[in-house]
């Protein structure tokens, strides 16, 4: 995870970030509905620090927006197919809204038949994911979701990128403290944190990724301009990623990370994919003491000598945005200024 740009910063309470966003997302063609889904997806990752998926996506929604590429004011349909299966067609639009039109359905369907899935289709994915399976822990549920993006990644032992970068979220409740937590993109970095490397004119680690001839390269620019990703932890990471083309596409319906072509939609940054939930209830398991048990587990890796557990680091951020406001840079404060103004991307 990438540092948030440099030079001075404002403190904004989230609330007042989350209206100035929501404010841009309706200027730009989203409805007031699916505009206050991904305004609060949004200012809840800046808030977290998970600064590749804050603020610094605003651009790229309102150009997505601009090309004609996504529909933000489309209305998922949601359908009940099975016992513990839900299926939405997000219908063009964003995948948040999709799954916020089923949830009440999905967490009935885990509660009576202890699991339920939701595959989601049609749908466009731009954010961090662990904010859609966070809630789920938050109300005693365990939930695991994929999504897959857009090709630039090398499968291990390829020579041509094919998959997205393609993270996996999941989430499960820990008595008495945060849930656990973790979401990590099966790239050995997001597409989002080589942006903002080769924006900071950073040089990243060796093994991230390739040059436009497919030779190993630390320099962001190589990789975002004709270059690509690896895998995280070679033949691992990738059969993790394939996974999720798996489970994200084949499994919903959706499009591979290589299946859609948005050349003629110049601007359009939002992958059109897919993305699958599945969302166990614990107090069907044995004993139901899970939350007890994860506690436990906690405490065994902390007197192993562990320091850092996943999801640890964002829980400590929010709790200072909670206290300080909301993080931004002023150059990116005056950025949101600038989109709301305009009725264009800027
Ligand atoms: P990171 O590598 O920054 O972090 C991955 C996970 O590991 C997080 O849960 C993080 O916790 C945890 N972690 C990081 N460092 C440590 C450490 N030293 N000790 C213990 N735990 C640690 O994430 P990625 O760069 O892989 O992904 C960033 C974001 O990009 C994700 O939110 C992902 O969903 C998003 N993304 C979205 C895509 C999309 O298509 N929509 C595609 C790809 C990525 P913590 O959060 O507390 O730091
Ligand atoms: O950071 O890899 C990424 C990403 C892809 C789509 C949205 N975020």
């Amino acid at each position: 995870m990438s540092a948030p740009s440099t030079g001075p910063v404002v403190r904004v309470p989230l609330a007042q970030l989350q209206e100035r966003l929501q404010q841009i997302f309706q200027r730009h063609g989203c409805s007031e509905a699916v505009a206050a889904v991904l305004a609060a997806n949004c200012a809840s990752a800046q808030r977290d620090g998970a600064h590749s998926h804050g603020v610094f996506r605003m651009p790229g929604y309102v150009s997505t927006l601009a090309s004609g590429w996504v529909d933000g004011a489309a209305v998922p349909e949601v359908k009940d197919v099975a016992p513990a299966f839900v299926r939405v067609d997000a219908k063009g639009g964003f995948a948040q809204p999709a799954l916020a039109a089923a949830r009440t359905l999905l967490v009935e369907k885990a509660r009576q038949a202890g699991i339920a899935v939701l595959a989601i289709h049609n749908s466009h994915h731009f954010a961090a994911l662990w904010p859609d399976v966070e809630p789920f822990a938050e109300e005693g549920l365990v939930a695991l979701s994929v999504v897959n993006s857009m090709t630039c990644v090398v499968p291990h032992g390829a020579r041509k990128p094919l998959f997205g970068t393609n993270p996996i979220a999941f989430a499960a409740p820990c008595q008495g403290l945060d849930p656990i937590v973790f979401d990590m993109a099966t790239s050995a970095m997001a597409h989002g944190d080589v942006q903002i490397a080769a924006r900071q004119g950073e040089q990243l680690s060796p093994g991230v990724g390739v040059d436009a001839e497919g030779e190993p390269t630390t320099d962001p620019k190589a990789i975002l301009e004709g270059g690509a990703l690896l895998p995280f932890g070679g033949h691992k990471g990738s059969a993790l990623s394939m996974m999720v083309e798996l489970l994200a596409a084949a499994l919903t319906g959706g499009h591979f990370s290589w299946e859609f072509d948005w050349s003629q939609h110049p601007g359009a940054k939002t992958p059109w994919t897919g993305q699958l939930i599945i969302v166990i209830d614990p107090s069907k398991a044995e004993g139901g003491r899970f939350a007890e048990r994860s506690r436990a587990l906690v405490e065994q890796m902390h007197a192993a000598g562990l320091s850092r557990l996943p999801g640890e680091r964002r829980f400590r951020e929010r709790a200072v945005s909670q206290r300080e406001g909301v993080a931004v840079s002023e150059q990116e404060w005056q950025g949101l200024e600038r989109l709301l103004a305009s009725d264009r991307p800027l």
